[in-house]
């Protein structure tokens, strides 16, 4: 059984499809971000970086005690190990699947989540984020495109990588671009959306319900704010803080 620590943003609804794809039993725990859910001191001791998804492994391969583990990509390394599935054998494809997993993570979620950041919750006027920051994401689109535009998915075959970009390509109408100027995305997309383990995590009302997270533009109250960007997450980093 593995405990799956979740808000259904793209990051969290990477290992919901991981999780229905392979099959393993799970079960939810849900957390509020805006509530500051992550900056409780339990949840520390599950990821010390206090931002969500993260999972417990109840029965790790070892027989030892519950292990967590934290940061997507490498939960779904973890879970591709565990399940034996999603991550190709093969020389040349589980390079590939890892150097598509590690840009995603290292790259197009980075990007995109900070043009969500100014897009969504900076004050209005702040031109040059937003700039800067949808840009780079469209960059990292024209790169995606090309790749899928050579191969049917980014490791060849359907893959973790595949999981780990989905769900961010999905939202970029709040940048003020389509899928229609992605056309291999585009297909990639649909192609991935019409899979039943997606379709099931999408699908449900536990995993799948876009929520507030994923609106174009938030107000947030002044605790709701020190929450995500300020001063509470900065303390619960902080020696003994948390
Ligand atoms: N690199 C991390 C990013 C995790 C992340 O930024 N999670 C966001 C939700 S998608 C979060 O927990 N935000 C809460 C906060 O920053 O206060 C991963 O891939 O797991």
């Amino acid at each position: 059984m593995i405990e799956l620590h979740y808000v259904r943003t793209p990051n969290g609804l990477k290992i919901a499809i991981m999780l229905e794809e392979t099959g393993l039993p799970y079960r939810l725990v849900a957390y509020d971000i805006f509530a500051g859910d992550h900056l409780k001191p339990a949840f520390k001791r599950i990821n010390p970086n206090h931002k969500l998804p993260a999972i417990v492994d109840l029965a790790p391969e070892d027989e030892g005690a519950p292990y967590p583990v934290f940061e997507s990509g490498a939960i779904l390394l973890y879970l591709a190990r565990k399940s034996g599935r999603l991550l190709p054998a093969d020389f040349r494809r589980h390079f590939l699947a890892l150097q598509w997993l590690t840009w995603q993570v290292a790259g197009l979620g980075p990007m995109l989540g900070q043009a969500a950041h100014f897009v969504r919750y900076a004050p209005e006027g702040q031109d040059y984020g937003v700039a800067r920051y949808t840009r780079e994401a469209r960059r990292l689109l024209n790169v995606l495109d090309a790749r899928l535009g050579e191969a049917p998915y980014l490791a060849e075959e359907y893959s973790i990588a595949d999981i780990a970009c989905w769900p961010w390509v999905q939202n970029i109408g709040n940048y003020d671009m389509s899928l229609a100027e992605f056309p291999a995305i585009r297909r990639w997309s649909e192609a991935i959306a019409a899979r039943p383990a997606v379709a099931a995590a999408v699908g449900s009302p536990a995993t799948g319900v876009p929520t507030a997270y994923l609106k174009r533009r938030m107000t947030l109250t002044p605790e709701q704010w020190s929450n995500m960007f300020g001063d509470n997450l900065l303390r619960a980093t902080e020696r003994g803080g948390g």
